[in-house]
């Protein structure tokens, strides 16, 4: 039997201040957790939920780097984006923080300290790079050079993002400064390591046999990395943006942002309520629930609670509810090329449609495995899911009984065995989604508050009270008395998912918000009782609002395109003699034709200034035949003649092929005599 616990601590990641926040940070963390945090405070439970900025790191020093600025302009511009959106998307923390806080500062620096004074680091020397001209050590990032894979001539110190490779520093070839272009040196530096190692039974125990009720995807990651043997991790870096490491001899050193981001709940939460924040994290009573994405387990599930153990008075997690990855149009979402759905933008270009987005990335929501986000998608579940099912519902149970009662509760007269099932399914609803919430499975829960709208559909359907009131209106009463019940069964059901409409569903039908716990109650509203005005709660989305995000996302591809573009490679060295053997020439387009049963040939006529030649080009598809008529092209004039779907072609025309594949006749820039010679 689950233990119950008087409070829950709800955490959530804390997304990096070195960009905006996205759908993927939505459907993997916040959306969930909201849901999670509304649910529970509906059941009257005692709930904290913690965000903030995480804004420490290499990537944040390299984007000041990048612009200029210093690491804090940089997380101040970018704190403050995050969590206006958070606001105005309607994610109900009770606090959201950051990590550059003089609080987080002095608990980071205290729990770094109490394990030092433990003993628990050990403290090693190690080689690392170190740019002379910089006077700095160099973090992976910040060391460029050859891929020793694949020649990508701009891999990073930890990683080649041209070919995947993880790379240690020492393996790239010709190794540079990101900072100051110099060759770097190798230099001895030393650094405080958490021996995991050494918590590796103690994490087995706790992970692998207490929590077999984790998520598969979260489970499986943990038991991988015991597996593979857990092995001491460095919690300082040399750098010159972070938490300076609190001991002797650590000039120039900085906590790991790992290791002090996972604090950051701590330092939040003592700032949340500094008289008892140690009943959050160490009274037994309180279950504390991590809500992030996948690639943060490892952080969560095993060198954060290694933390919280070597510390010794802290709880550990009892849930870690991880969600796999959201990839936006069958593309992985990525920040550096701007291939997202930036929650402010979704703020900007739709205005009160917060509730859709919650609605979609929860039934999107990749739960166990990667999922796709979709504007056709979007599009499709608002339309024919929040529209044609739940609003079209309640807005027949509040227009009819407006039609037929003026708006009044009519009273319930003798019930029939389809009434009695279909009262007696709304205890099932709140079973089913109160199980459903309670294990972090949000898809089916949202799909469970549903099935209660298409039950209440198809009542109506079967009964047709607009057929029944020519002859039987008290059976129309009971008819529309059993809609509205189910209408603000509804409105309870959807309060964690949807939170706007279901205030505005609670205003319609002129009651205060009715709580969970009244959740299934068949008699929620009483006969008598008037109803507010009947509203349309969801609206139609029409093409071409997607069509303008559809758009917005080709141009950042085209974007990327040519920001991320590279030739060819040149091909092998020739020499002079080499080049002198061509003969190429200028040449003026008489005409050009279709090749019969040729889908890529065209035929051109040239003027080659001494006579006329026929050269075939594979154009088709990149000009029509009248295109280049008139025009000079520059064409090889020597080589050997070649007959192609038997007609002879003299000579080649150049033609230079874009990086998206387009050809493009080479012409002189202005206009010279036919076969002038290209030198
Ligand atoms: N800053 C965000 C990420 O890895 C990271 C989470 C920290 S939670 C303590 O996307
Ligand atoms: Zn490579």
């Amino acid at each position: 039997m689950e233990k119950h616990f008087k409070r829950t601590l709800i955490t959530t990641a804390l997304p990096y201040a070195n960009g905006p926040v996205h759908i993927g940070h939505l459907a993997g963390v916040y959306v969930p957790a909201d849901i999670y945090a509304r649910y529970l405070r509906l059941k009257g439970e005692e709930v904290f939920m913690i965000g903030g900025s995480d804004e420490h790191g290499v990537p944040i020093t390299l984007l000041a780097r990048k612009e200029g600025v210093s690491p804090q302009n940089v997380v101040d511009r970018y704190h403050g984006m995050i969590k206006k959106a958070f606001e105005d998307f309607g994610i109900t923390f009770d606090i959201y923080s950051r990590t550059t806080s003089e609080i987080h500062y002095k608990t980071a620096s205290d729990f770094f300290r109490v394990l030092y004074n433990k003993g628990v680091f050990i403290e090693k020397s190690s080689e690392q790079y170190y740019d002379e001209e910089a006077h700095q050590f160099l973090a992976d990032r910040y060391i460029t050079g050859t891929c020793p894979h694949c020649g990508n001539e701009r891999a990073y110190g930890d990683q080649c993002e041209s070919c995947g490779t993880s790379l240690n520093p020492t393996d790239l070839l010709d190794p540079k400064s990101a900072i100051s272009g110099s060759v770097p040196v190798m230099r001895e530096t030393k650094h405080w390591y958490l021996p995991l190692n050494q918590y590796e039974a103690f994490l087995r125990q706790w992970i692998l046999e207490e929590h077999k009720e984790w998520k598969t995807n979260v489970y499986g990651q943990c038991k991988s990395w015991l597996d593979m043997g857990l092995q001491p991790r460095a919690v300082s870096r040399d750098l010159n943006w972070g938490i300076p490491v609190p001991v002797e001899g650590a000039d120039g050193k900085v906590l790991y942002v790992w290791f002090g981001a996972p604090i950051g709940y701590i330092s939040n939460t003592k700032e949340l309520c500094p008289d008892n924040w140690e009943t959050w994290w160490k009274d037994p009573e309180t279950k504390i629930v991590h809500f992030i994405g996948k690639d943060n387990i490892v952080f969560h599930c095993i060198v954060f609670p290694a933390m919280l153990k070597a510390e010794g008075t802290y709880n550990l997690p009892q849930n870690v509810p991880a969600n796999e990855f959201l990839n936006l149009e069958g593309n992985k979402i990525s920040t550096s090329k701007n291939w997202a759905v930036w929650l402010h933008e979704y703020l900007e270009d739709m205005p009160g449609k917060q509730d859709v987005l919650r609605y979609v990335l929860t039934a999107n929501a990749p739960e166990t495995k990667d999922n796709d986000f979709t504007w056709k998608d979007f599009q499709a579940r608002n339309n024919n899911e929040l529209v044609a099912i739940l609003g079209n519902f309640v807005n027949r149970a509040l227009v009819l009984t407006g039609k037929y009662f003026d708006g009044v509760v009519p009273p319930l007269a003798d019930l029939t065995d389809y009434d009695r099932e279909t009262l007696n399914y709304f205890s099932h609803v709140k079973a089913e989604v109160g199980r459903l919430l309670d294990t972090f499975h949000f898809r089916d829960a949202q799909k469970e508050a549903m099935n209660l709208a298409r039950i209440g559909n198809k009542y109506l359907a079967d009964m047709e009270p607009w057929k029944l009131a020519k002859t039987n209106m008290p059976r129309v009463a009971t008819v529309m008395n059993i809609a509205l019940q189910i209408t603000a069964n509804l409105s309870i059901a959807f309060e964690p998912f949807l939170p706007d409409s279901m205030k505005k569903l609670t205003q319609m039908l002129n009651t205060a918000p009715l709580g969970w716990n009244r959740l299934g109650d068949t008699q929620l509203l009483k006969p008598g009782h008037t109803l507010g005005k009947a509203e349309l709660l969801f609206e139609k989305i029409e093409d071409n609002l997607i069509q303008v995000q559809i758009q917005k996302l080709q141009n950042r591809e085209k974007e990327n395109e040519a920001a991320n573009y590279r030739a060819k490679p040149v091909r092998e060295t020739i020499y002079i003699d080499d080049f002198a053997k061509l003969d190429i020439r200028t040449g003026a387009v008489l005409d050009c034709i279709k090749v019969p049963k040729a889908d890529k040939l065209l035929q051109f006529l040239i003027d080659d200034g001494l006579d006329k030649r026929t050269i075939l080009s594979g154009v088709a598809a990149h000009y029509q035949p009248e295109e280049l008529i008139g025009k000079q092209v520059c064409f090889v004039a020597n080589l050997a003649p070649r007959k192609l779907k038997g007609v002879l072609s003299e000579g080649m025309i150049l033609y230079a092929e874009d990086a998206d594949g387009r050809l493009v006749a080479v012409s002189p820039e202005t206009s010279v005599r036919p076969g002038s010679e290209v030198k």
